[in-house]
């Protein structure tokens, strides 16, 4: 080689070392899909994502102390993995064999089990499916009484202490994902408190829910002041003051927990979504909005690895609008498709920060958070093959509490703010009937116990 093609080819390796996205893994993303073998993983996967995060209901599962009928799940598993996905399995639900006493009504699958049930559960799990599936999350929000009705002490006991141990006996390999908490009211802090000290080297990845709106911009109320918002659930408690006096102060946040308690692991965000009608362009546009906050959110923040929307699909007939594609039989692919779903179709195949292969300037997002999205919007896209917006958005810019003489703050962790509407309401019911909000935080949005068991009862039904 002679030294000119030599110092070109050097040249060359310099600019493509410098045009080379971050050594670390891509973020991974994926949906909720239940126990749904065909919509649920067709969706998934024709979007391109990674990950199913499925219900492995104990209590169907296993109707007498050791007596499995595993059908549902070895479709469903051999479905998935045969389309190239990757497993997220959640073990919950107590089986009335197993129940220590329905102690707070709601049937026996919120029960507290028996001493050593659960963990035979969960060995058995594993074995059979350790082969196909590595990640395993145990339970799933059991800060919600209609889904556990123990305290966290029950849940360490009974549930997370023994059935990580179990597990990781089984397959030192696989990864305990937990706790799986729901953000209603204030309890998810409280629970953070007994079981990070306790059991967070049990756990391999941090998990969590948040359904909140985005802060709008600054001066505006909504989320982040008048209510928390999805940054103060996940890593920025909100604070309100008033001439320097604090007159609020809500939960600590997921991150703010684990740094506390020096908790070191990668955190996943195994629910989050909006509700849209299918059909409804407002809605449908509001869906996508959030979806695009999400994933902008999580390009400055390293230590969230995994987003996995709820959900996969919505079903005819009931009363559900989380899923981005409406399942229809006389649909060729068997769903019609929300925009939503080729939004996320879109951001996975091009962002380099989700493992796509087109440029920052054509991605779908926001990445430096000026509010314009790609070539040509973003003016500092030359082109839509240009490599970066400009500079993100530093990932503690304004995540700290802040007064205001008005009383308002309590602002967004450094996302940016602007189109997500600040009036938006709290998105997510995910009932919050055990919860008990701080005074002061406008929760709202609490139903029934009966109707979400009925929901969670027809939810599971699903095929
Ligand atoms: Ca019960
Ligand atoms: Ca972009
Ligand atoms: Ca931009």
């Amino acid at each position: 080689m002679s030294r000119g093609r030599l110092a070109a080819a050097l040249v060359g390796l310099g600019a493509a070392l410098l045009a080379a996205p971050a050594s670390a893994a891509p973020a991974e993303l994926g949906l909720n899909v239940h126990q749904s073998k065909d919509t649920g993983v067709d969706a998934t996967s024709s979007a391109g994502l990674k990950w199913v995060r499925i219900d492995v209901d104990w209590y169907g599962i296993e109707t007498a102390a050791g007596v499995y009928d595993w059908s549902v799940i070895d479709a469903l598993v051999d479905r998935a993995t045969s389309k190239g996905l990757s497993v997220l399995a959640v073990l919950s639900y107590t089986p009335a064999w197993a129940s220590q006493g329905d102690t707070k009504g709601g049937g026996t699958l919120n029960d507290v089990p028996k001493a050593g049930t659960y963990a035979s559960f969960v060995t058995a799990a594993v074995n059979r499916y350790k082969s196909k599936v590595t990640h395993y999350e145990l339970w799933n929000e059991p800060n919600l009484e209609q889904f556990f009705e123990g305290t966290p002490a029950d849940y360490l006991s009974r549930v997370l202490v023994p059935g990580a141990d179990a597990l990781h006996a089984a397959c030192p390999a696989c990864l305990v994902l937990g706790p799986g908490l729901a953000t209603v009211g204030g309890e998810y802090a409280n629970w953070m408190e007994v079981v990070l000290p306790a059991a967070a080297s049990k756990i391999d990845v941090v998990t969590g829910h948040v359904y909140a709106g985005f802060p709008g911009p600054p001066g505006s109320s909504g989320p982040g002041v008048t209510s928390d918002s999805f940054f103060n659930k996940l890593e920025s408690h909100r604070v309100v003051k008033v001439g320097g006096a604090t007159v609020y102060e809500g939960p600590l946040s997921f991150k703010e927990e684990m740094d506390k308690h020096g908790v070191k692991k990668p955190f996943w965000l195994t629910e989050t979504g909006l509700e849209a009608t299918a059909g409804n362009a407002k809605e449908e546009a509001a869906q996508v909005e959030y979806y695009k906050k999400t994933l902008e959110a999580m390009l400055t923040r390293p230590w969230w690895t995994a987003t996995i929307f709820y959900e996969a699909f919505d079903e005819p007939g009931q009363p559900y609008r989380w899923g981005v594609v409406r399942r229809d039989p006389a649909a060729p692919s068997g769903y019609v498709p929300k925009a939503s779903h080729g939004f996320l179709s879109k951001v996975r195949a091009s962002s380099p920060y989700f493992g796509g292969s087109k440029s920052d300037c054509d991605d779908g997002l926001d990445n430096d958070g000026d509010g314009a999205t790609d070539f040509p919007s973003d003016t500092t896209c030359a082109s839509a093959a240009s490599s970066s917006e400009g500079k993100p958005v530093a990932p503690d810019a304004g995540a700290s509490s802040s007064s205001g003489s008005s009383g308002s703050s309590g602002d967004d962790g450094g996302a940016s703010s602007g189109s997500v509407d600040p009036g938006e309401p709290p998105p997510r019911d995910e009932g919050g009937c055990s919860a008990a909000p701080r005074a002061g935080v406008g929760e709202g949005l609490v139903v029934g116990a009966l109707a979400l068991a009925l929901g969670l009862t027809l939810r599971r039904r699903r095929g």
